[in-house]
């Protein structure tokens, strides 16, 4: 009996983000014999991009060697504007791409949309316009085969990995009902969408360069190596924290049936986007975090910086008592007010 032209292919039994095939006749049986379809984004040889498994490679390798550069040879004037760019980019990617542009908890005016938009450029981190996209979908589809890192497929995966595979299809199919007109609308966004493959390259590693050359004196080797790939691999490994480690190991004091937590360490080398699952219950939280994390919580004090000059505005927050029912409600017992009946 031919069944090529007749077999439906059903693709379901998605278990810990490997696809299983099930392909069925034309009577509906299960038909087992049948050879399965390729499916981007299963763990397959053919899923992997090794263009960008072999730029990972060298950038962590040439990182280490700019951090053996910074420590016995590279002018401390070098290492410091590494520093800063690192946190400039940073900020690009906080106060930018995540907390104006992603999620609208504040709203900002053209000098400061530019200027982040900038800044967002020097992380390197794909476009804004893609960053947000991926993260909105991050948010709506947690833990799901439909976020690009869903942390269910482990550490190394949500880390790293899933920069390394072709999406998952369901990331593509329900990524598809993300709105991203705003984005659209957005001339610096789509700017920056448009130019990204001239601008990123230029702003991200050969700017940082040739200004440790020919500003700051330092060889071109120093330069290359410590401000340019170790800072970028960095900040780089700071920011995939939030996917993978502040989505495993952590307290959930507002919601404990999700995946993100609440972790210090994340928060303080994130510059502020540790207290995740905060973050994940208050999505439009400009400050992402309650008020005691103030004082490691830097794009806090960069977006209120703003605030105070007129170009960043209408910042969204959440109440303290609404704080208190949430972590009453569904929190593991792990903040404060649990116990003192008191949110600090
Ligand atoms: C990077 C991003 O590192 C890091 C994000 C981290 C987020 C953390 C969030 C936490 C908060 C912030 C903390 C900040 C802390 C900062 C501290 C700093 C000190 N929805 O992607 P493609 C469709 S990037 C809807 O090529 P493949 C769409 O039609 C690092 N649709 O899929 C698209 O076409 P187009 C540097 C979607 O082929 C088409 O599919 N960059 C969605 O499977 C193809 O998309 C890299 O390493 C969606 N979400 O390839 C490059 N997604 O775009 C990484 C896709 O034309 N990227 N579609 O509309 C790649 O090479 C590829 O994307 C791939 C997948 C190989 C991963
Ligand atoms: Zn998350
Ligand atoms: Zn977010």
């Amino acid at each position: 009996k031919s069944k090529s032209s007749l077999n439906q292919t059903i693709n379901n039994n998605h278990q810990n983000g490997i696809i299983l095939n099930k392909t069925s006749n034309h009577n509906g049986q299960a038909d087992n014999s049948s050879k399965t379809l390729e499916i981007p984004g299963k763990l397959k040889v053919k899923n992997f991009v090794w263009r960008n498994i072999i730029a990972f490679i060298y950038l962590h390798t040439a990182a280490l060697y700019g951090l053996y550069l910074a420590i016995t040879s590279a002018k401390i004037i070098t290492f410091l504007f590494a520093y800063v760019l690192a946190v400039f980019g940073g900020l690009g990617i906080t106060a930018g791409a995540h907390r104006l542009w992603a999620h609208k908890s504040y709203k900002a005016k053209w000098p400061l949309r530019l200027f982040l938009m900038l800044c967002q450029t020097l992380a390197f981190q794909n476009s804004i316009y893609e960053w947000v996209r991926d993260h909105r979908v991050h948010h709506k589809f947690t833990d799901t085969n439909a976020d690009p890192h869903n942390a269910k497929r482990g550490f190394f995966f949500s880390h790293i990995g899933w920069l390394m595979l072709r999406k998952h299809p369901d990331v593509k199919n329900k990524g598809s009902t993300i709105d991203m007109t705003d984005l659209e609308s957005d001339a610096f966004v789509m700017f920056q969408k448009k130019y990204y493959l001239i601008m990123m390259p230029i702003i991200t590693f050969i700017i940082p360069t040739m200004t440790g050359c020919y500003v700051l004196g330092d060889s071109l080797k120093n330069s290359w190596y410590v401000v340019a790939i170790f800072r970028y691999t960095i900040s780089l490994n700071f920011t995939w924290l939030v996917n993978s480690y502040a989505h495993i190991w952590g307290t959930k004091p507002y919601d404990k049936s999700i995946s993100p937590t609440n972790t210090k360490l994340v928060g303080i080398l994130a510059i502020g986007e540790g207290w995740h699952n905060y973050h994940h219950v208050f999505p439009w939280d400009y400050k992402t975090a309650e008020v005691q994390t103030y004082t490691t919580n830097w794009t806090l004090y960069f977006i209120n910086l703003w605030a105070k000059w007129g170009l960043a505005y209408d910042l969204k927050t959440v109440s303290e008592e609404i704080i208190q029912k949430r972590v009453l409600r569904t929190g593991d017992g792990s903040h404060p007010c649990t116990t003192e009946n008191d949110v600090q």
